[in-house]
């Protein structure tokens, strides 16, 4: 893998994301896997509510899948040399539980201007439509930011359940991938996804976003951490670079940034969600 190509990044500006690309070997999406089980399994509930943001904060392992010259190629093809990590959230679906995602659009609550940034979904396992992959409403992110209506259902993994209503899923293409591949999509496409129906356990792990150093957050603030190119604007703090996995360093340092994410999700909202 590259840069995108001219066909995929024409499809990314027309439609407003791109479906598998080649990333990572199937081994490497098991490791990751691994990792995150780990984590559960030795610290049970550290990923959970708010502390499934910013995980590559306590894992060297994501840490690196950050960093990923596949990944940082096809960003970069999108969103200029000069990007920034600005976040990560796993997006975990357990088999034949009731979780879901709403349509909504990332651009609404996150407070990250101009838009030239965009979000990395990559498949740790493989994810289809029986397991509740994302659906994207092609050609949606042309429009502006619509009405959402907030919700906070107790099954949906969004923040304020935040609902785009009467999108006919129809008209919605399923990203289907395999473990290893990404898909990437605009921060004002129109997307969300259904139930896990399937035997096993679905995972994304979402770098949520590569930004421009060009982009500002205009609600609150976000750590970053630098991964290509040159950061002329200095608008943001840079985090520490996890060494050890679930360290007591690493645990303060992703328990500060998402003490601090948490006023951005729920700026001007008089009731919190589980995330
Ligand atoms: O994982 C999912 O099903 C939804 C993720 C999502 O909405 C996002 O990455 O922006």
């Amino acid at each position: 893998m590259t840069m995108l190509t001219a066909d995929q990044i024409d499809h990314y500006r027309n439609k407003g994301y791109i479906s598998s690309v080649s990333a990572l070997t199937s081994n490497e999406a098991k490791e990751i896997r691994n990792e995150i089980e780990k984590i559960e399994k030795n610290w049970p509930g550290a990923l959970e509510g708010i502390n499934r943001n910013y995980v590559h904060l306590i894992s060297p392992l994501l840490n690196k899948i950050c960093l990923n010259k596949n990944i940082l190629d096809a960003v970069e093809s999108i969103i200029g040399k000069n990007i920034l990590i600005c976040g990560t959230t796993l997006f975990i679906k357990e088999k034949k539980e009731k979780g879901f995602v709403s349509f909504h659009q990332d651009a609404k609550y996150i407070g990250l201007e101009p838009h030239n940034w965009v979000t990395v979904w990559l498949a740790v396992t493989d994810t289809n439509e029986k397991n509740g992959c994302m659906r994207m409403l092609p050609g949606s992110h042309k429009e502006n930011l619509k009405f959402h209506e907030e919700k906070f259902d107790k099954n949906n993994l969004l923040t304020r359940g935040q609902t785009i209503k009467d999108v006919s899923l129809d008209k919605t293409d399923p990203i289907i991938l395999k473990a290893g591949e990404i898909s990437l999509h605009h921060p004002l496409i129109v997307h969300g996804s259904g139930l896990n129906n399937s035997d096993d356990r679905r995972i994304g792990f979402v770098i949520q976003s590569y930004i421009g150093t060009n982009v500002n957050q205009v609600i609150g603030k976000m750590y970053v951490q630098k991964a290509r190119g040159e950061d002329k604007h200095n608008y943001h703090e840079y985090s520490e670079i996890p060494l050890t996995l679930m360290g007591k360093k690493e645990i303060i340092s992703q328990n500060k940034a998402n003490k601090e994410l948490s006023k951005i999700f729920y700026n001007g909202s008089n009731k919190k969600g589980k995330f």
